[in-house]
């Protein structure tokens, strides 16, 4: 069968999983938000990476699907750790290029919003800088209607993309996320330390926050907490984890 004809019967069971990995404050090491990861659990193949299947159904269209399924169970796992007095900052969601610009996507926020009842700052939309190399005026429109909802509004792999520096000063977001790459070489290589260093003096000079993506080792962690690095995520500190891992793991921080 082909991936595309598996994808289609995983929509109709809708048999993906959400994990989450924790961000963590720098300077408190709380918990801040987490990262919601979609995760396909393939009987025969295993664990199929989004990085397999989400160019497969960005092509077909099945992005969609999957993507207002990923909203509505991140809002609704985020509105029920809220009940339980668990809910510790946002629930980040990684947003597809295709999804964000080709479908009806301010309505499809506005629905998972409306039917958790999760407040919208309790949301966050991780978005790539792809998105503004397709449709930039698009994009920046939809930015900040979502700006007007209340939704967090992070950009990812941020240093990797193609865009323009000159857009970060138009875009109504709050945070960028340094891609993992950077993060990985930062003890080792001076060059991805000055870019490093460079992303988090420009985004605060702008006031924006800056997390850190793939920490790994507590060198990088005192690298990155000594340039005023806001929140860190990373193997070091919380591995994605499923759900009901989250709310224990939680629980341990409260
Ligand atoms: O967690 P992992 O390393 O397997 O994720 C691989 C890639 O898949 C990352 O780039 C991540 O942003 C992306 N990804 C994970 N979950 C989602 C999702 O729900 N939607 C989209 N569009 N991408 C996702
Ligand atoms: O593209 P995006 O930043 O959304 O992807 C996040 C990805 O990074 C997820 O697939 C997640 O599993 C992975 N990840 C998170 N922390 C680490 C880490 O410390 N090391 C590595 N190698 N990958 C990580
Ligand atoms: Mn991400
Ligand atoms: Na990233």
């Amino acid at each position: 069968m082909t991936l595309r004809n598996e994808l289609q019967k995983a929509i109709a069971g809708m048999s993906f999983e959400l994990h989450y990995q924790p961000q963590i404050d720098t300077r408190s090491g709380l918990v801040i938000g987490s990262e919601a990861l979609l995760r396909w659990p393939h009987a025969e193949r295993g664990m199929i990476s989004p990085l397999r299947f989400i160019p497969v159904a960005e092509d077909t269209g099945q992005i969609i699907p999957i993507s207002q399924w990923v909203l509505d169970t991140a809002c609704r796992h985020n509105r029920q750790l809220l009940d339980r007095g668990l809910a510790r900052g946002a629930i980040s969601v990684n947003i597809s290029a295709v999804h964000f610009l080709r479908s009806n996507f301010i309505e499809t926020v506005r629905r998972a919003l409306d039917s958790s009842g999760l407040p919208a700052n309790l949301l966050e939309l991780e978005i790539t800088e792809s998105v503004l190399l397709k449709n930039a005026e698009r994009a920046i429109y939809l930015l900040h209607e979502l700006k007007k909802i209340g939704v967090g509004l992070a950009l990812d792999d941020f240093g990797t993309g193609y865009s323009s520096l000159s857009y970060l000063k138009d875009l109504p977001i709050d945070k960028v996320k340094i891609d993992r790459s950077f993060v990985q070489e930062l003890i080792s290589d001076p060059r991805d330390a000055a870019i490093t260093q460079g992303i988090i003096s420009m985004a605060h000079h702008l006031d924006l926050k800056v997390v850190a993506e793939g920490v790994e080792t507590p060198e990088q962690a005192a690298f990155l907490e000594r340039n005023q690095c806001d929140a860190f995520q990373g193997f070091l500190y919380a591995r994605p984890m499923p759900f009901a891992e989250l709310e224990g793991y939680l629980q341990r921080q409260a």
